[in-house]
């Protein structure tokens, strides 16, 4: 009995000291949340010497997945069976996630580098004062086509892409908003249109698009058209920059109709394990030299105003990614059109992909 009595004692001991050495670990690196953070962000949107950069810096450690649309992202989180500590989702899903109770308030003293965002990505009507989201990239969805493939062609009106020279030439992404929301726009409609005659007659134009579309892609656009697999895509401005960065043969243009202005900011999804890291890493992203630095590796627009700084004026002053408030206040944001449109849209989109095949 003692000896047993004896060895409960070891354990006890033992335990006792394994918590104490985690505990001063942890303390040394001026943090006490847990050693590992779980980002959830959209696949090819950050550079991997950051996080590598991160994990130096903080001692903790980033489990990182990835998503292609915010429907499957909002899925998984709703789900709730793995928590995330950070997630990256669009303007009207995080909406969506404040709406449905998935986010944590920010704690803006624990994130002093939101003073270098510029005020105009800033307490957007998705987010009012930032209570849920910090801002990481934002941009356009526009047209990328290459004029020498596609010569005497110009592209002024997203009707152009009905023209029966694009044959199987067309690259979509696999998302509903984007390709309704285009549907829309080719007939002067709002991109947030819940009128079911208007949403029909887009999704009769869109059919009638079909043989014009070479595939319904991901990320794996960009690599279709840099290496001129094809011709044309309607893409995120990002991904734009990124394809003619590569080739600089293509250009990108904005039809006349408008388009999508979109903001991608960063979150702390409810259930995070570890809030206390969740903030340090936005803190991390938001910092100028790390922003910059990931501005030129990912190729998206930086909302961070003193990032601007350290980056070239090659890619500041290009208008086509960095187009100023005159024009972008042309453009429209996807709203939150609630879970029974929202369902409206997606089915809508499954229709259109089920009718190309
Ligand atoms: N590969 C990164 C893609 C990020 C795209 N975000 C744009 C969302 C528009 N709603």
């Amino acid at each position: 009995m003692k000896k047993v009595m004896q060895m409960f004692i070891t354990v006890v001991i033992a335990a006792l000291g394994l918590m104490y050495l985690t505990f001063v670990l942890n303390s040394q690196q001026g943090y006490s949340g847990g050693n590992t953070l779980t980002v959830y962000n959209w696949g090819d949107y950050i550079d991997p010497e950051l996080i590598t950069k991160f994990q130096q810096e903080t001692g903790i450690k980033i489990i990182y997945q990835t998503f292609d649309s915010n429907e499957a992202m909002l899925t998984k989180i709703a789900q709730g069976g793995t928590s995330f500590d950070v997630a990256i989702p669009s303007d009207y899903a995080i909406s969506k996630m404040k709406e449905q109770g998935l986010l944590i308030p920010l704690d803006h003293c624990k994130i002093p580098n939101l003073k270098y965002i510029d005020p105009r990505f800033l307490d957007l009507p998705f987010d009012e004062n930032n209570e849920y989201s910090a801002p990481y990239f934002w941009g356009t969805l526009g047209i990328i086509y290459n004029p020498e493939i596609l010569e005497g062609m110009e592209f002024t009106s997203w009707n152009d892409l009905w023209d029966e020279r694009l044959r199987n030439e067309i690259l979509l992404y696999d998302s509903a908003r984007e390709v309704i929301g285009m549907g829309l726009n080719s007939l002067h409609y709002s991109l947030n249109d819940t009128d079911i005659d208007h949403l029909m007659e887009a999704k009769r134009k869109l059919d009638a698009l079909s043989p014009n579309i070479k595939a319904i892609v991901g990320d794996e656009v960009k690599m279709l058209l840099a290496n001129e697999e094809a011709a044309i895509g309607v893409v995120w401005s990002g991904d734009a920059s990124e394809i003619i960065g590569a080739n600089d043969k293509l250009d990108y243009v904005i039809p006349d109709e408008g388009t999508n202005i979109w903001f991608d900011n960063i979150v702390i999804p409810a259930g995070a394990k570890n809030v206390e890291g969740a903030h340090l890493f936005i803190n991390f992203m938001l910092d100028p030299e790390n922003a910059a630095q990931n501005t030129e590796y990912v190729g998206y627009s930086t909302p961070n105003m003193k990032a601007l700084e350290y980056l070239p004026e090659e890619i500041t002053g290009d208008v086509r990614f960095y187009p100023g408030s005159d024009i972008t206040d042309k453009f429209e944001l996807y709203e939150n059109l609630g879970k029974k449109m929202t369902a409206y849209y997606n089915e809508l989109f499954l229709e259109f992909k089920m009718h190309r095949k």
